[in-house]
């Protein structure tokens, strides 16, 4: 297997200007997105070296290192994939769907929102759909290397660790949450929310 690599940004770090400014988003992508690919495969490779000397003393702490930083690179990749310049709102089945089970778009940004700025300050907002029943969740993260809700599949998260703001917005998450709906791709939580309902 190959090692995990840190994806390149899909725009350049001042598209999402003045939303989300260049300096946050080279640090938060080539800082911290990338420690997490670098942390990853460090526990895989330590793994490896464990499964090879038959081993497992230590295999407790590294499955909680896989844990924090597999779920750190794949909430980094998607959250850097659902912003985008552009902006908008949902269409199609994903707008339908939003609609019949919050009642509004706007109805889901509020919930999303509150549990944006209510999470624990290593936390995630977090729209999902659930593979048993298909229904859309509303999760707050906590801890991101916990799971909330198995099995259920990160349509649109939002990253409410304070580096994602902390130099625009300083202590004002509230200001940075409200921002951030200036500058989702739609059209990439569409994507995902239609191969997730397959
Ligand atoms: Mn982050």
């Amino acid at each position: 297997m190959e090692e995990y690599k840190l994806p390149a940004l899909p725009y350049a770090p001042d598209a999402l200007e003045p939303h989300i400014d260049a300096r946050t988003v080279s640090i938060h992508h080539d800082k911290h997105h990338a420690a997490y690919v670098t942390g990853l495969n460090g526990a895989l490779a330590k793994l490896e070296e464990a499964r090879k000397k038959g081993d497992f003393a230590d295999v407790q702490h590294l499955s909680r290192l896989v844990a924090f930083h597999g779920s750190g690179h794949l909430l980094h990749t998607l959250y850097f994939a659902n912003l985008g310049p552009k902006g908008g709102e949902p269409s199609g089945a994903l707008s339908e769907a939003i609609t019949g089970q919050f009642g509004s778009v706007d109805n889901m940004k509020g919930q999303l929102t509150a549990a944006c700025n209510s999470a624990a300050g290593s936390g995630w907002g977090m729209l999902a759909c659930e593979p048993v029943g298909g229904r859309l969740l509303v999760i707050q993260v906590e801890k991101h290397e916990n799971q909330i809700v198995v099995g259920a599949i990160p349509l649109l998260v939002i990253d409410v660790w304070e580096h994602a703001y902390y130099l625009k917005y300083q202590n004002l998450r509230a200001d940075y949450v409200k921002a951030i709906w200036n500058v989702i791709n739609w059209k990439e939580v569409e994507k995902r929310f239609n191969a997730a309902r397959k």
